[in-house]
């Protein structure tokens, strides 16, 4: 797997002609891309809300269904330890996938949210004191926010954000003045997604190491489209989630470093959290499954499993510079539309277009790009204070994935054009 978090540049101009791989035989395996709305091809460019998953993730999860349907970590029967192994088969892959050190350290969630709920209340809630500082950022997605916000009010800690550039980018300066002695916890998204700003976790870290701080990464919009290492990076969380690496819904990640997790009571109680019950004491069992209280999502983690496997086949540095390509294509046609204005102009981004457009709400051009069969993202996209940086209520969102194509980037442009024409 990866050695580096990476950061991708774009790729030069005579490159990005180059396909890295026959987009046509991808968009093959996703049935969902073959649908018509409204009577036209679905261009679909809602990929940082979810992206859509392959033949192969939704094979796995009807097949666990049909063949092998049971309850884990319960039962003598067959079925049952099929389950168990492929659920821990699938742990042992997000480990793989992620570069930690053991799969005790990866711990199933409902998704990011949860995860990042999960440390705001096990770790935040015991270890945070009155005048202690969590520190986050100006571009965070409510779910890296409000956790915070409620574990800083229940222990008297005070929440600092980093602000963020007229490009929306943090500057590590602005960061690294935010830091102080008292500054405990550090959680800061990898890639934003009303943006698609590139943090440079890595030294953003090393700068929250040196205050003595443990750090949370919000990998959610990241990892489908970087090269992530969580030992490289040195953080010591990172929240991912299954919908947005090509796997299903309900299913999300929390990396934890031993020493952190250990330092941690569990967030939730109930069955297969415990070793033993009295109704005096219970202890309760090893990581990581002191953090999964009840059934968990069984063939989400299997459907994850694929998910990753699909990755690793195209390669995350393929899929990369393929996506550098159409963002440094839409980048330029887009903004070249009278009265677009791009809103997130970081030189390090990830595959997403936020923009507005003279004259129209963000919602009229959602829907009238949706009679076309074009699907974006319209609103605040769950990032109120970065519309509130811009003086914004709302962002038109296009997010791409390793599906899409130039052609697709035409439509949305020609779409584009006939919501200017409708409102002029
Ligand atoms: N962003 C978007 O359209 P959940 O809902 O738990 O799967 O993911 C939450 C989340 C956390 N962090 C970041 C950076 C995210 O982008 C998201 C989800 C979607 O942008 C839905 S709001």
């Amino acid at each position: 797997m990866s050695t580096a978090a990476r950061v991708h540049d774009l790729n030069p101009p005579e490159d990005r002609a180059r396909e890295p791989f026959d987009v046509a035989r991808i968009r093959a395996e996703f049935p969902v891309l073959q649908e018509c709305i409204y009577g036209k091809p679905l261009v679909y460019l809602d990929n940082a809300a979810t992206t859509q998953k392959p033949r192969a993730v939704i094979d796995a999860i009807v097949g666990f269904y049909t063949h092998e349907n049971a309850n884990i970590h319960r039962g003598v029967h067959y079925l049952s330890e099929q389950a168990t192994m492929a659920y821990e088969g699938s742990r042992n892959r997000v480990r793989e996938f992620l570069g930690a050190g053991e799969s005790a350290e990866i711990v199933f969630t409902r998704g990011p949210t949860e995860s990042v709920n999960l440390v705001a209340n096990a770790w935040g809630r015991r270890h945070l004191k009155p005048g202690d500082e969590v520190v986050i950022t100006g571009l965070e997605h409510h779910s890296n926010i409000v956790p915070w916000q409620m574990a800083c009010a229940a222990t008297g800690a005070v929440l600092k954000v980093v602000p963020i550039t007229d490009e929306g980018e943090v500057r590590l300066d602005d960061f690294a003045a935010t830091l102080s002695d008292r500054t405990r916890f550090v959680a800061l998204s990898h890639m934003s997604n009303a943006l698609g700003t590139i943090n440079p976790v890595k030294e953003m870290t090393a700068l929250a190491h040196e205050r003595g701080a443990g750090v949370l990464l919000d990998g959610a919009q990241s990892v489908a489209h970087l090269d992530v290492d969580v030992v490289d990076l040195d953080c010591e969380f990172f929240a991912l989630s299954a919908h947005k690496i090509y796997g299903p819904t309900g299913t999300g990640i929390l990396y934890g470093k031993r020493d952190w997790l250990e330092r941690m009571d569990p967030y939730q109680g109930g069955g297969d959290m415990i070793e033993t019950v009295t109704f005096e004491h219970t202890t309760y069992a090893a990581l990581p499954h002191r953090f999964e209280a009840g059934t968990p999502n069984i063939s989400g983690a299997i459907g994850l499993t694929r998910a990753i496997d699909f990755v690793d086949r195209v390669g995350i540095k393929a899929i990369a510079r393929h996506e550098d390509g159409l963002l440094a294509y839409a980048t330029e046609v887009v903004s070249a539309i009278p009265g677009v204005r791009l809103v997130g102009t970081a030189p390090r981004k990830g595959a997403i277009v936020s923009f507005v457009l003279e004259g129209v709400h963000p919602h009229d051009i959602g829907t009238l790009l949706d009679l076309e069969g074009v699907a974006i993202r319209v609103g605040h996209h769950c990032a109120q204070p970065v519309m509130d940086r811009f003086g914004l209520p709302a962002t038109a969102r296009a997010s791409f994935a390793v599906y899409n194509t130039r052609d697709e980037v035409d439509i949305l442009v020609a779409g584009l054009e006939k919501v200017r024409k409708v409102f002029s």
